[in-house]
């Protein structure tokens, strides 16, 4: 664990205490945060940060949103959970709300992104089998070469990534991996007609923030549609308007047979994700074939009702697009040699450095919060630039100092 003296004794001190007492299932930056409001966050001594990760786009709305904030301890004074065993006078109110701010006829409620992304996988196998007449335990969903779709071990079974895999089997079978972005490579799959959904991410986030061809969405979906194979979009990233849109699928008009939520969601509060899909796939589940014992709370459907509000009323979707443009023409205008390229839509974005030192990515973000800008490495050589939308073209034009000013470490 790296405790250099320039650490005061407040972070050195908690910075040994999770060494001492936690798992070292992370490398986390060396920075203790202690406070977090909108866009910025302050650490354990009291520095303040522009937030270049916003929690994996959890925080989209902002740290401590006052409104979601609100409504969430208002309803925590009331009834925070009740299990799915009994009704709450909250949960149909959400599911109502989100399934037509949507567009679906209904809603599976989960907690995690993971937990939504399994439940989608069940309900698209239960489909396969009930309704395509897929043969038992014949079902397959394709996935696409440098997914991320989370860390339970069904879903690291279809990761191409040994980081995510490697040491976790036996594997969970039933998975065909195709290249991400190659539509000869999906119309080949499909011929098997025990394929039951396709499940893909409209960008890949921790690859790196890679944006496919302008109509392989559009091209997937009728794809799907021709052979009878649902689309699922994992929009747990970059939904509820991270990259310009509310959902990143708009951008091409597509319509997930199953969609994905997850992460901000709830504003950034607590774990709350969701399955939406119609009737037709929803309710191939029966009572007591699936469920999760927070799924649906009553505490989680206040905040989502809040959080999903919040999105719409300060436009956050069109913020996110104009300044992520704005963020990836000032990058590119600082013309570094280090910088490979910039790339990304809305908010969620990602420059690759350029550099023989295979910690020049790690050593800038070191760099950036001296500077006073928070940002992670993904993948070694990738910077996520991921602020929360509700970031101002003011605060932008100060963030692209500071990384201009990072850069200049790099000889
Ligand atoms: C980690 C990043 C990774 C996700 C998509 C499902 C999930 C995620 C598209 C699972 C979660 C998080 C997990 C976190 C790092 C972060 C991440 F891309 F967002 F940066 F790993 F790829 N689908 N992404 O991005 O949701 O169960 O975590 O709520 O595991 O290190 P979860």
């Amino acid at each position: 664990m790296q405790m250099t003296s320039a650490h005061s004794e407040t972070t050195s001190r908690l910075l040994e205490m999770e060494d001492l007492y936690s798992a070292h299932n992370y490398h986390p930056l060396p920075v203790v945060l202690s406070k977090g409001e909108g866009v910025y966050v302050w650490d354990a001594d009291g520095k303040k940060y522009y937030d270049f990760l916003s929690g994996y786009s959890a925080l989209n709305q902002g740290h401590c949103h006052p409104k979601i904030i609100a409504s969430l301890v208002q309803q925590a004074h009331k009834l925070t959970l009740t299990s799915r065993a009994f009704y709450n006078d909250q949960f149909g109110e959400y599911a109502k709300f989100i399934t037509t701010y949507f567009g679906y006829a209904k809603l599976l409620p989960m907690n995690t992104g993971v937990e939504a992304v399994e439940t989608a996988i069940k309900l698209c196998r239960r489909w396969g089998y009930a309704i395509k007449g897929i043969p038992e335990n014949k079902a397959r969903i394709i996935v696409c070469e440098g997914n991320f779709h989370g860390r339970t071990s069904t879903v690291i079974s279809f990761s191409s990534d040994p980081a995510s895999y490697t040491g976790f089997g036996p594997y969970m079978p039933g998975f065909d991996i195709i290249p991400y972005n190659d539509k000869e490579a999906l119309a080949k799959a499909l011929q098997n007609k025990e394929v039951a959904g396709f499940l893909m991410e409209p960008i890949q986030g921790e690859a790196g923030v890679v944006v496919p061809d302008e109509g392989y969405l559009k091209t997937a979906a009728q794809y799907c549609k021709d052979a009878n194979v649902l689309f699922i979009a994992d929009e747990i990233q970059t939904g509820l308007a991270r990259t310009g849109r509310m959902l990143a699928c708009d951008y091409e008009n597509v319509r997930p047979d199953i969609l994905i939520l997850g992460k901000a969601l709830s504003g950034g509060t607590m774990p709350v994700s969701a399955v939406l899909t119609d009737d037709e796939i929803m309710l191939t589940i029966k009572p007591g074939e699936h469920g999760s014992t927070f799924g649906g709370n009553p505490l989680a459907c206040a905040v989502a009702i809040t959080a999903l509000g919040v999105i719409r009323e300060e436009h956050l979707a069109e913020n996110a697009a104009i300044q992520g443009e704005y963020l990836r023409k000032g990058i590119s205008s600082l013309n570094s040699p280090f910088i490979e390229t910039v790339r990304g839509k809305g908010l969620l974005n990602a420059i690759v450095i350029r550099h023989p030192d295979s910690n020049a990515a790690w050593n800038i973000c070191l760099e950036l919060k001296e500077n006073g800008l928070l940002a992670k490495p993904t993948h070694g050589d990738k910077i996520r630039l991921a602020p929360p939308l509700t970031i101002t073209r003011a605060q932008l034009d100060e963030c692209l100092e500071m990384i201009a000013d990072s850069l200049l470490i790099l000889k």
